[in-house]
């Protein structure tokens, strides 16, 4: 290994070693972390192997998938896209030049959203980043790709043991002309709790150093206040601000007068002041529906100035029909899905909305060869994923009486199974319109859609109804979640929390009513590296520092198994969540153009101290790994 590291060093290499070269070279020493990261790979394997994936124990298992092959790409020079025009023009530039397009623009969510609502956001990597030179090449007129932001973040430090901010310098990197989009929470980040304002700074500053073009950026309970700090931060990076109104309720209700249009007319006004380039409109539940997107676009356009980026879910199944109905009155970009990770929870249909609007004056100009091609890599992906597809077997329109965020729903539905509670669904669904009601009716989007699940999770499994949660005498114990939003932790609501609810989850204590990054002190965030560092044993570089910040606990699990398991993410799919089979061979690029080729011979008995022992070829050199059998 010495002579290994000797002969590969630049120094060496350059002929510009002298006596004391070798002395003065600690790095010549470091041969044990190369060497390991394969054993530590290998003993991945082995584990998964022998006591399988605790992400896939108990799930359907997929049938013979065959490995995802990207499509060929139509050019070797991907033609400029709207990349091109924010690095050239700036973000105000992209701005009016959607407002002067005709053709409806168009964000795939596919890497985002689409395996968020669809696999429970269990989507890796390598499966992403694969395709992406293909999207460059042959869908260049899109307006940008989602993939990164909302769960997808802690999610993949967490249950993928994948670090987030990878995942976007490389989709980035394989996709040089398209804008990446990310889903940013405000004050809660990516996170679901508000952090300090130089936590949130900090952390828009290193997403758009590592990639991130667009920031649709929304508010648990559209408080605008409390998004002016990641706005600004956006702003700052010289990226795109795209403020954003959720969207809930009925509009067309009179009984339900509480968001109608005057409301988003109004919050689409102060965030213009605020300084957003687009006026996002998410409508993260499915619930907008064709003749109230006829109503509210055009009251939005009347309103401001900017151009409109619509965000809807299929759960109810209308989702292509409310796109058109905003398409025609004037909406200039939409949200949509590849075919294949598309309808029920996800986004809309993408290959449909271009053949519908193909020969109009709204046509996309994608070619729908392409979306077919790439939409098949999406087909054979899925297969995969198998473990954690939700179930749903159809559209619903329930969606309408529970208002459940799409990116919620695979969620709730695999808490509400670990609970013992898949067979009362409905009735979870029913007691979250009932804590929504009690809560004041509120925007139900992450977090403050997490707080209304917990909330009507314990409810049904303590089998309490909303009259004895909000009678007086009863004693009831609240979820965490509910206890710190009652304290005004997410910040407020439009018109406040409803008194006497707020006075029974409080106990007398008294509520936050202002920004609670007012008076949360900010993190002394060199101080917080050093720290880390030291007690992780890893220099933490930037982009780790601003994991941890969000995540101290997710982030350092995950590097305690960096360091066992090495770079996992470089495994396929299939490997990573099963191990191999004897016979079995893949190759593993753990650096680009470094390959490990890797054979798993057999599977040996397990001892009497509960050793197994796994025999693999490692580019054609045998090895053994001892696992404990756990099984
Ligand atoms: C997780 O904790 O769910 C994701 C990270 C990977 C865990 C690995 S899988 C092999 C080994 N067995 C376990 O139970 N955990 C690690
Ligand atoms: C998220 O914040 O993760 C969402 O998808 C909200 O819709
Ligand atoms: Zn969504």
């Amino acid at each position: 290994d010495f002579v290994i590291n000797l002969l590969r060093h630049p120094t060496f290499t350059g002929n510009t070693y002298h006596t004391k070269f070798i002395d003065e070279t600690p790095e010549l020493f470091d041969f044990k972390r190369r060497r390991d990261r394969a054993t530590k790979i290998l003993r991945y394997i082995a584990d998964v192997t022998v006591n399988g994936h605790p992400e896939t124990a108990g799930r359907p298992r997929p049938a013979e998938a065959k490995p995802p092959r990207a499509p060929a790409r139509r050019t070797e020079s991907p033609a400029p896209g709207t990349l091109n025009l924010l690095q050239e023009k700036g973000p105000k530039a992209v701005a009016d030049w959607m407002k002067a397009q005709k053709q409806l623009l168009i964000t795939d969510t596919t890497m985002r959203d689409g395996h968020q609502s669809l696999l429970a956001t269990r989507m890796r990597s390598i499966d992403m980043v694969r395709v992406a030179p293909s999207y460059a090449a042959n869908l260049p007129q899109l307006f940008s790709v989602e993939c990164w932001g909302g769960a997808t973040f802690d999610v993949a430090y967490r249950f993928l043991q994948e670090c987030p901010w990878q995942r976007l310098r490389d989709i980035r990197a394989a996709m040089p002309n398209i804008m990446t989009q990310m889903l940013l929470r405000a004050s809660n980040g990516v996170g679901y709790t508000n952090y300090p304002d130089n936590v949130v700074v900090s952390f828009v500053k290193q997403a758009a150093a590592s990639g991130v073009d667009v920031f649709r950026v929304f508010d648990s309970l559209n408080w605008v206040e409390n998004m002016r700090v990641a706005m600004d931060a956006v702003g700052e990076s010289g990226k795109i601000i795209e403020g954003t109104v959720c969207y809930t309720g009925n509009l067309m209700d009179p009984a339900r007068a509480k968001y109608d249009v005057k409301y988003y007319v109004e919050m689409a006004k102060e965030l213009e002041a605020a300084g957003a380039h687009v006026l996002g409109l998410k409508d993260m539940a499915g619930l907008l529906k064709p003749a109230a997107a006829s109503v509210l676009i055009p009251a939005l356009k009347d309103a401001v100035d900017l151009p409109i980026h619509f965000h809807t879910h299929d759960t109810a199944g209308i989702a292509c029909g409310t796109i058109l109905a905003a398409s025609e009155a004037g909406v200039d970009a939409v949200d949509c899905a590849m075919d294949a990770l598309s309808g029920n929870t996800s986004q809309a249909t993408l290959g449909t909305v271009v053949e519908a609007l193909q020969y109009t004056d709204r046509d996309t100009g994608l070619d729908i060869g392409a979306i077919r091609e790439i939409s098949d890599y999406w087909e054979t992906v899925r297969t995969h994923y198998a473990a954690f597809e939700s179930g749903l077997q159809a559209p619903a329109s329930e969606v309408y009486l529970h208002e459940m965020p799409g990116g919620q729903f695979t969620n709730l539905k695999a808490q509400a199974r670990s609970m013992g509670l898949e067979e009362r669904w409905h009735e979870v669904a029913q007691m979250y319109a009932d804590v929504n009601q009690m809560f004041g009716d509120i925007v139900k989007v992450t977090p403050s859609s997490k707080v209304v699940g917990d909330m009507a999770l314990m409810m049904v499994s303590q089998g309490l109804t909303r009259a004895e949660v909000e009678d007086p005498k009863r004693e009831v114990s609240f979820p965490d979640s509910v206890v710190d939003m009652m304290k005004g932790n997410l910040g407020q609501p439009p018109g406040g929390w409803p008194a006497a609810i707020q006075k029974k989850v409080l106990k007398g204590e008294k509520p936050l009513t202002e920004r609670p990054g007012k008076s949360l002190p900010p993190v002394d965030i060199e101080a917080t590296r050093k720290e880390a560092s030291a007690k992780l044993g890893i220099e933490l570089d930037d982009e780790d520092l601003n994991g941890y910040l969000m995540y101290p606990k997710v982030f350092s699990d995950y590097a305690a198994r960096h360091e066992e398991y090495g770079p996992v993410r470089t495994l396929p799919t299939d490997t990573y969540f099963y191990g191999m089979e004897p016979a079995d061979e893949i190759s593993v690029e753990i650096d680009p153009g470094k390959t490990l080729e890797i054979r798993l011979s057999a599977v040996g008995e397990t001892n009497e101290e509960g050793i197994a022992r796994v025999f693999f070829e490692l580019n054609g050199q045998p090895r053994t790994i001892r696992i404990p059998d756990r099984r």
